[in-house]
């Protein structure tokens, strides 16, 4: 292998590792619903919070604020309760769920690009 390959290979491997730590470690904290609105900022193709522990049973207000204007955030699904809302740009959203039973609830938007997660107990 000359050295021009094994940059090459290096290069690939950093390039992987990128990539997994961007799509499953970047975004991992979790946080966890006060008494309020919970607030999830849509920007720049994540959610913040993207994982978020709330209360299973009873309603929960979701404020998202929708800050990216691409067609890819304008809706947010959370396909397992059959929520599907159009955010505005720039304004806050509120979305009132309940959650029934404990266990995760992904949130996404249409594409599933932007991805989140309530975590009920
Ligand atoms: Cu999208």
């Amino acid at each position: 292998m000359s050295p021009a390959d094994l940059a090459v290979n290096l290069a690939g491997v950093a390039l992987i590792a990128f990539i997994v730590w961007w799509f499953w470690l970047s975004h991992g904290r979790t946080e966890r619903a006060g008494t309020g609105p919970v607030e999830i900022v849509a920007d720049e193709g994540v959610y913040t919070p993207s994982r978020i522990e709330v209360p299973a049973g009873r309603p929960v207000v979701l404020r998202f604020l929708r800050k990216d204007p691409s067609p890819c955030a304008e809706k947010v699904l959370i396909d397992r309760i059959g929520v599907a809302v159009e955010l505005p740009v720039g304004e806050p959203k509120d979305v009132v769920v309940t959650l029934p039973e404990p266990g995760e609830y992904e949130f996404t938007c249409d594409m599933r690009m932007y991805r989140g997660v309530l975590v009920a107990r």
